[in-house]
């Protein structure tokens, strides 16, 4: 990959940085994207309509299984490149938050430290109706289970279409974009709010922007770098340049 100078040199003059990522930066590490996901088991449905408060009321166990069998291909997973080079960045700028809206955990697998989950993570689950988390459960239960509590339905920690993101979190992810000199998204369509305007806010405040992406998104326009193609080849080219002198 082709990056330019300016780009290298205002990153290594750079001391705060915030990075965004998505299901895509996940994908190298044998993860369906989230909008990818209508193949296999779940043909017939829509991720889309499977992650809301609306789809659980109307049949809990659809979904609960859909997020069982999702647990499942999360746990057989590792980090990739693409992770691994992130967290060399990390060590690399004075200030650096990791936004994502994965659910996966990879980042902090990989051993990156300060991130931010905006969309929960999978592998907790939790009351739907008093907020517990359980710390067992029967994987293998014919119905929904259900908390030790109050028989409330257990859901995973996940933030569903209509349901507000963990307020700390989110008010710290705004806070990182508004004060980075340089703001990544990697691996992200870029469509779903209120993850997708970090991206504007930092822009309009001057800072440079850094798209890293297989596809072409509703960013890229507005982006001052594009670059087309897999995260987990782009990061660590990328790092290479800027950690060396
Ligand atoms: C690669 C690659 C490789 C592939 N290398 N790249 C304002 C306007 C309109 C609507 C709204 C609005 N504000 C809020 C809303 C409603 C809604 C929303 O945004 N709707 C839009 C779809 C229009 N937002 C919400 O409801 C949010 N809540 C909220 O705002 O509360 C207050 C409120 C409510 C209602 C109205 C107004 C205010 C909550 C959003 C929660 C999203 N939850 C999900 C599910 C989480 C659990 C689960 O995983 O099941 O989060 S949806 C899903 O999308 C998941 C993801 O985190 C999220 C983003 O997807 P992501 O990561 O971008 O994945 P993909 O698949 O879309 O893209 C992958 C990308 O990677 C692609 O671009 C590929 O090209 C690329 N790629 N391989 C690099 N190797
Ligand atoms: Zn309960």
């Amino acid at each position: 990959m082709n990056f330019p100078i300016e780009l290298i040199n205002k990153l290594k003059s750079s001391s705060r940085v915030a990075v965004l990522t998505g299901a895509g930066i996940s994908q190298e590490s044998g993860l369906k994207t989230f909008r990818d996901a209508q193949d296999g088991l779940w043909a017939k449905y829509n991720p889309t309509d499977l992650a809301s408060p609306e789809a659980f009321a109307r049949d809990p166990k659809l979904v609960w299984d859909w997020y069982a069998w999702r647990r499942e291909a999360v746990k057989g997973v590792r980090p990739n490149q693409g992770h691994y080079a992130l967290v060399e960045m990390e060590n690399k700028f004075l200030t650096f938050t990791l936004i994502t809206q994965n659910i996966d955990g990879l980042h902090r697998f990989a051993g990156s430290k300060n991130v931010l989950e905006l969309h929960g993570n999978i592998n907790l689950v939790r009351c739907s109706e008093c907020g517990t988390y359980a710390d067992e459960w029967d994987e293998e239960s014919e119905t929904v289970p259900q908390c030790k509590k109050c028989n409330g339905l257990l859901r995973p920690d996940v933030v569903w279409f209509g349901e507000s993101l963990p307020r700390a979190e989110l008010e710290a992810a705004v806070n990182a974009s508004r004060a980075c000199e340089v703001f990544f998204s990697i691996g992200t369509s870029g469509v779903v709010q209120p993850a997708a305007s970090l991206a504007h806010a930092v822009r309009d405040n001057g800072a440079v922007v850094v798209e890293i992406n297989a596809e072409e998104t509703p960013l890229t326009p507005k982006a001052n770098y594009f670059f087309q193609g897999k995260s987990g080849e782009i990061l660590p080219e990328l790092v290479k340049l800027i950690t060396e002198f």
